[in-house]
């Protein structure tokens, strides 16, 4: 009988993904959802040939090194920042993630953010929480327009696009954007969208929408020095990665009204919250839920799962990072 190989999946996961991968490997689960430390995540690596894991568990050259029968590192995640694709490509490690499956629904969120942060959705409801609502006012909880305002988008890749679709095809929005290279023409043309600087994004934009991936280039790509050319009327949302904003510098931006909202479900040195941010009132927070649905975190997870499949059995995986290392060694 030839041995299976053993793999790794560092966090609970629905029950049938599970089912799926034990079809062909032995694997080591984490029922109980145990963070690891780098440590503990390199420890119970030995021995496994692959690896499950969601965009929070870092896999570096070190954890590579104490672990060289390591073949594959399965992201369920399309962000890829936990992982050192570079080290991993050195070492003929392919690394996948899970694209296309979560742009919709990611895009759906990010504009529900954008909506909630223009509109003072969580502002007003805490008011009325509070028990403070006691008469109507003409100027109430006034926010600010989506509809035919101007979109700014930072990051126009396929969830970057699918903001913008919603924006001009849905609420009739300008929209611009600024991106590390123009997008083609046939792109840009059925949302109208138009390429500018960065400067002009952030002087021209009502709602600016983040959804740049996080890399040492884009670290702090918004701080206070890019906030200060913000519209005070503008809002802000961070769909992105933490750390891709300066949040201590935002949330002095939203305190003194520089800005006048923002929209953020990622936090630098989450699930840590920066504390000037939860006692900012012009912010709407969430908890990293931007895919979040039943059905595309369903998907994420079998894309996956699929991934370390393919990998592992001599197939081609669906969605890698580095296919430059495919196919893998046996
Ligand atoms: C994940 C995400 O939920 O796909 C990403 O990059 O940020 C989210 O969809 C998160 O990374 C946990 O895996």
């Amino acid at each position: 009988m030839t041995s299976r190989p053993s793999v790794l999946v560092a966090r609970a996961v629905f029950p049938e993904t599970l089912a799926k991968l034990r079809a062909h490997f032995d694997v080591e689960d984490n029922p109980a959802d145990q963070i690891f430390t780098k440590a503990e995540l390199s420890a119970k690596l030995a021995g496994k040939a692959g690896c499950f894991i969601t965009g929070s568990e870092r896999i570096d050259a070190e954890v590579l090194d104490a672990n060289p029968q390591l073949r594959a590192v399965c992201n369920m995640a399309v962000g890829y920042n936990n992982i050192d694709v570079e080290a991993c490509t050195a070492r003929g490690v392919v690394a996948t993630n899970t694209p296309d499956v979560l742009t919709e629904t990611t895009a759906d969120f990010g504009f529900a953010l954008m909506m909630a942060a223009a509109r003072r959705v969580a502002e007003s409801e805490h008011f009325l929480r509070r028990g403070e609502w006691t008469k109507w006012s003409f100027d109430m909880f006034a926010g600010s327009d989506v509809h035919g305002a101007t979109l700014g988008i930072l990051g126009m890749g396929r969830i970057g696009q699918a903001v913008a679709r919603r924006g001009a095809l849905g609420f009739g929005m300008k929209v611009i954007y600024h991106n590390r290279s123009r997008l083609a023409p046939e792109i840009e043309a059925p949302i109208g969208a138009r390429y500018v600087s960065k400067e002009e994004l952030l002087r021209e934009c009502d709602h600016l929408v983040i959804v740049v991936p996080y890399s040492a280039a884009s670290h702090h790509a918004i701080g206070a020095r890019e906030l200060a050319q913000m519209k005070p009327t503008a809002t802000l949302t961070n769909i992105a990665r933490g750390g891709v904003v300066d949040d201590a510098a935002l949330a002095v931006a939203l305190r003194e009204r520089r800005i006048a909202a923002g929209g953020l479900d990622v936090f630098e040195g989450e699930p840590k919250v920066h504390p000037d941010l939860l006692t900012v009132p012009n912010v709407v927070l969430t908890p990293h839920i931007a895919s979040a649905t039943v059905a595309t975190r369903r998907a994420m997870a079998d894309l996956a799962a699929d991934n370390l499949i393919a990998a592992l059995t001599g197939a081609a995986p669906p969605t890698p990072i580095n296919p430059a290392v495919l196919p893998l060694k046996k």
